[in-house]
């Protein structure tokens, strides 16, 4: 049996560990090859610089930025299988900066085989069903130039959705004087001091490409609402406004009236679902939310099981629920889990996107996923834990940004998988402007605030 990933981000290396796991375990495992096109792993956490195209033409799949550091405490994503503790020797802080946590998803697999089922620098073109039982897969290796058909039993889609920019048109935008681009292009901040910056979009991005702005020394920061504010205690020179109607020369004109003049439109709106070597009847489409239509158990192309997407949800949880899935999709492909028949599965969709439709809140959100979670958990052998601990780490995360924005990731939280708290960082994350892991790591440099002895 041959089965073969589409990606090599965290998803895809979740769903190499997944085999690994079941083979260091003595199972006869299916041949695999992962396709990768970058020329390494990591997916958004391998960073790179480049916008638009890549060194070989193809467009650039990373939206990473260099200073980001997680968005969400670490104990929230951490695997189940390789700790942070295990990776590190020691207690870190709750919101490690982007090399920190490419080298912990980098070190879960680094000591093993696994690397040699990927074929980087490979991108897949093309993906259709070869007969009722295969799939032709069609992929060029970027440096050889050379293009090769092969056949496959499976097809595991983890090419990630936060690549494809959303791009929303907006009166005058052709004739605004500055710079206008979409968060996908966004690398940092540090131009934008003394600059006033228009966001369009209220989501993680605007959030936290804003506050990269903030930090950066930008004259003003101002987020546009389409349906509702981010809505936190912003700082001075950190305001929001409904949406922007129209631009005329620098000047924008918001909804309720007022304008303001801006040297840098950022468009934070979002990706779309775009598979472009997937036929349309394989392709997932809609919009990035928690339940995407068609997916049994989150993963199982309803119209065609032997297709599967790993990561495909707008994403509370990471790390973990892509481990859960991995997991998963291995074993039904493995033939430990059968998939009930077409009609039950279509009956538990519905019924999970039912679930999804009603959510009201993001408390609501974070606790529905955690029952996806819950729901994978225990099906495979994946390690058992207290998803809805965790749970509770996001929805305190959630307190903490509401009580300050700018200063929610000095806060420490308690690993579900290990009991260890996590120390507090040695700078506040306001103040940090080296995001290296030399330094994030230098136990020489001590908190100008920490108690005295
Ligand atoms: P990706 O990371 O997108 O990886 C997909 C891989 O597929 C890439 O390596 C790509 O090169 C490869 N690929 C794509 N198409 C092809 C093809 N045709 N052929 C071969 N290879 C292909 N999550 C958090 O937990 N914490 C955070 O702080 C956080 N911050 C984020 C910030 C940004 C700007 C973005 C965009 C996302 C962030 N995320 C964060 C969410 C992020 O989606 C996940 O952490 C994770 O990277 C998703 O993994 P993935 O493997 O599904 O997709
Ligand atoms: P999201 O979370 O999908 O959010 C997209 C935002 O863009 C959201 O606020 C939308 O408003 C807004 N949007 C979308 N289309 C428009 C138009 N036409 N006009 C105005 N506003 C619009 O994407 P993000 O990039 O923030 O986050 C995605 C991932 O990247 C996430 O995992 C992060 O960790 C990084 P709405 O609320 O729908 O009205």
């Amino acid at each position: 049996m041959r089965v073969a990933i589409i990606g090599a981000g965290p998803s895809g290396m979740a769903q190499l560990r997944a085999f690994e796991a079941a083979q260091a375990q003595g199972a006869e495992v299916p041949e695999i090859v992962c396709f990768e096109k970058q020329s390494d792993w990591g997916g958004q956490w391998n960073y790179t610089w480049m916008t638009g195209c890549d060194a070989h033409g193809e467009p650039v799949h990373s939206s990473m930025y260099r200073n980001l550091w997680s968005n969400g405490p670490k104990e929230a994503l951490e695997f189940a299988d390789y700790t942070f503790d295990e990776h590190f020797g020691r207690p870190i802080s709750s919101y490690p900066p982007r090399p920190v946590l490419w080298d912990y998803i980098n070190g879960r697999l680094a000591n093993s085989e696994v690397r040699r089922h990927v074929r980087f620098n490979t991108v897949v073109r093309w993906i259709d069903r070869a007969s009722d039982d295969t799939f032709l897969v069609v992929s060029e290796d970027l440096v050889q130039r050379r293009t090769t058909r092969e056949v496959f039993d499976h097809v595991i889609v983890a090419s990630g959705h936060f690549w494809s920019p959303n791009l929303p048109t907006i009166d005058g935008l052709e004739s605004f004087p500055g710079q206008v681009l979409h968060a996908h292009d966004f690398r940092g901040a540090e131009s934008y001091d003394g600059l006033k910056v228009l966001l369009v979009g209220s989501s993680y991005s605007a959030e936290d490409i804003g506050s990269q702005a903030y930090k950066m020394g930008a004259a003003l920061v101002t987020g546009t609402y389409r349906t509702s504010p981010m809505g936190y205690d912003w700082p001075d020179g950190f305001d929001e406004r409904p949406l922007v109607q129209r631009f005329v020369g620098s000047t924008a004109h918001f909804a309720d009236g007022t304008t303001d003049t801006y040297d840098v439109i950022i468009l934070c709106t979002g990706y779309l679902h775009k598979y472009p070597y997937l036929p349309s009847e394989l392709s997932l489409s809609g919009p990035n939310c928690v339940w995407p239509q068609g997916l049994y158990k989150g993963v199982v192309w309803q119209d065609d099981p032997g297709l599967f997407y790993i990561g495909a949800q707008d994403q509370w949880f990471t790390f973990n629920m892509f481990d859960l899935q991995a997991w998963y999709v291995r074993d039904v492909i493995m033939g430990r889990i059968t998939l009930p028949d077409n009609a039950e599965r279509q009956a538990e969709i519905d019924m999970w996107v039912a679930r999804a439709d009603a959510l009201t809140s993001a408390e609501e959100e974070i606790r529905f996923q955690g029952s996806h979670l819950r729901d994978l958990m225990g099906r495979t052998d994946y390690p058992e834990f207290d998803v809805v601990a965790v749970e509770d780490i996001f929805v305190e995360w959630k307190d903490h940004k509401s009580a300050d924005i700018m200063g929610y990731r000095d806060q420490s939280y308690r690993s579900v998988m290990t009991g260890t708290m996590a120390v507090q960082h040695h700078t506040p994350w306001l103040t940090e402007l080296d995001d290296s892991m030399e330094r994030y790591l230098d136990t020489s440099i001590v908190r100008e605030d920490a108690p005295v002895g």
